[in-house]
């Protein structure tokens, strides 16, 4: 995106957006939000905070008390939320990363609402459907409803790798991303999915702007055991899949090729194709 006379911006297909079509730009002191749904204790928390941090010293963290991983959009309507003070400008909720968007918003720092809010570093790359299931990028669609410009950040890794993720490689990075990003204005309903790929700083090829692929649709799995007493319990198991996929323009193709995966998704879900062709159905 190119700037255009501050009246509004220019995307990548040439088109003018108007300034009132854009997020408000960022500030000299921007108020950073920062949640997650690896939880308050996770380390991409910690990660998140400090790419905060080199963006602007207004940083407040609310996250959840538990891992919330896969709770996708979930937002806890029978349940009461509680919130718990865990330093300076830092909060855990009993609750979902939409509740502590919603929380943080409207209720800790309603005096003067966030201009940005970062969801992650996620423990594992969302990419494809997972961005159906994440509650990382759920933490930013949030935050798009609410008005406010939002990423998504995840850092692919391999978790039987035994091996920490590569914290270091969404550090380096997510700074100036999101620096640029702001700069040229995100369009409104519109949210960025930052996906970092599994390696290191030195090893990153540069940045692909995606969209979201596909994974494949064999590799969610049941996973059948037996506890202590015979009973019979289930894991949702995902199954290691081999080869890599084809260059396609994804998310998946460019993490797979150690490239920087920058995914803008739409609040939108409508397919205007098909769209088009149900209104010929039903005429
Ligand atoms: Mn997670």
């Amino acid at each position: 995106m190119t700037q255009d006379k501050r009246e509004g911006v220019v995307d990548a297909r040439g088109e003018h957006i108007p300034s009132s079509e854009l997020h408000a730009r960022p500030s000299e002191r921007m108020r950073i939000l920062i949640t997650n749904d690896d939880g308050i204790h996770s380390e991409g928390l910690e990660v998140c905070a400090e790419i905060g941090r080199a963006l602007s010293d207004d940083v407040w963290v609310i996250a959840p008390e538990f891992d919330q991983s896969g709770v996708s959009h979930s937002l806890s309507l029978n349940d009461p939320l509680r919130l718990r003070e865990v330093g300076e400008r830092r909060f855990a909720v009993k609750g979902t990363p939409t509740d502590c968007v919603i929380m943080g918003a409207r209720h800790v720092i309603k005096d003067r609402p966030p201009d940005l809010v970062l969801s992650g570093v996620n423990r594992g790359r969302n990419a494809g459907e997972d961005v159906i299931y994440s509650g990382t990028v759920a933490g930013a669609v949030e935050g798009t409803i609410l008005g406010i410009p939002s990423v998504a950040l995840s850092q692919s890794y391999k978790s039987r790798s035994g091996r920490p993720p590569h914290w270091e490689t969404a550090i380096r990075f997510a700074p100036d991303i999101i620096r640029r990003v702001l700069t040229a204005g995100i369009p409104r309903d519109v949210l960025i999915n930052v996906n970092f790929p599994d390696c290191s700083p030195a090893e990153v090829k540069g940045i692909a702007v995606t969209n979201q692929g596909r994974n494949r649709q064999d590799r969610l799995n049941i996973d059948a055991r037996q506890d202590g007493r015979g009973n019979d319990y289930y894991w949702i198991a995902y199954v290691r899949m081999r080869g890599l996929p084809p260059p396609d323009g994804s998310d998946i193709s460019a993490l797979a090729d150690n490239r920087i995966a920058v995914t803008p998704l739409r609040l939108d879900m409508t397919d205007e194709p098909f769209m088009t062709k149900l209104v010929e159905l039903f005429d």
